[in-house]
């Protein structure tokens, strides 16, 4: 199997610092965040950000702020969110990309999340992956639900799109598909030949999505945004701690880590592009 990629989904939008006190926040948080992420196995780093008062933003600036920050502290590949939070408008969302991100999400459909609704009418993911073309910007396709496959097949035939694809399949969002145990085999049976993929479990389901995934393998992402305990009752102490737990649990299935420069590689990657 391959070297596992671990992502990190360090900061997300819809938890609160009150809900989390280890939350980076600043860019020097962020840096030192990624560093201890990194050293603990992490190729990538799932960026949202938030504004003075820990508040979700899409600022362009603040975007900018803490890319160079994570990327003067370590390798990481820096993915941006282009989900934003679910009360993000569409232009607020597509921003960042002018920043010329290494990688971006690009979530193909609209889901319920919990009370709110991630919204995403084929139009708005359209318009936000012909920005990624125009960019430069590697996708990574959000799967909250199955069909959000064919959308992204369809719109990648639809711009003739030519990368690879990686897929991250996200099981147990509220309103969105459970971390069922047959849905991450059904959901990998459906990607089309070649294609990469990573997983994440949100909350309960954390740890059997991982080491499903690990089994099967694809590619893990763990984080505060998709986890928020270690133990049940007990707080992760930080994204580094996940993200070590996830090491172990591959290096136990003989599954090497990838590093950085190897996820590059397997993602077909041109190197880190400089911060316009
Ligand atoms: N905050 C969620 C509504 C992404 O980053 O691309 C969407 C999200 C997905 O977090
Ligand atoms: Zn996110």
């Amino acid at each position: 199997m391959e070297p596992l990629v671990i992502t990190v989904a360090a900061v997300g939008a819809e938890l609160t610092l009150g809900r989390q006190p280890n939350l980076p926040v600043t860019p020097e948080a962020l840096a030192r965040d990624a560093a201890e992420c990194a050293a603990a196995g992490a190729s990538i780093y799932h960026l949202h950000v938030r504004d003075e008062n820990a508040e979700p933003t899409m600022s362009v600036e603040r975007f900018r702020a803490a890319r160079a920050a994570i990327e003067v502290a370590t390798d990481l590949i820096v993915q941006f969110t282009t989900g934003g939070a679910v009360t993000d408008p569409e232009d607020a969302r597509l921003a960042p990309l002018d920043l010329a991100p290494e990688m971006a999400t690009l979530t193909t459909g609209t889901v319920n999340f919990g009370d709110g609704v991630f919204f995403n009418p084929v139009p708005l993911v359209a318009r936000i992956y012909r920005r990624q073309m125009e960019r430069g910007v590697f996708p990574e396709y959000e799967i909250f639900d199955a069909g959000m496959i064919a959308t992204a097949l369809h719109l990648r035939r639809e711009l003739d799109a030519d990368h690879h694809m990686h897929f991250d399949l996200v099981l147990g969002v509220p309103g969105a598909l459970p971390a069922w145990e047959d849905a991450l085999p059904f959901l990998v049976g459906h990607l089309p030949p070649g294609a990469t993929w990573s997983a994440t479990g949100i909350g309960r389901s954390h740890l059997a999505v991982a080491e499903q995934t690990i089994a099967l393998g694809g590619h893990v992402r763990t984080g505060f945004e998709d986890v928020l305990y270690f133990a049940p009752g007990e707080l992760a102490t930080s994204n580094a701690q996940l993200i070590e737990r996830v090491a172990a649990l591959a290096r136990r299935a003989g599954r090497e880590i990838a590093t950085p420069g190897t996820a590059r590689e397997m993602l077909g990657l041109r190197p880190r592009p400089a911060i316009p």
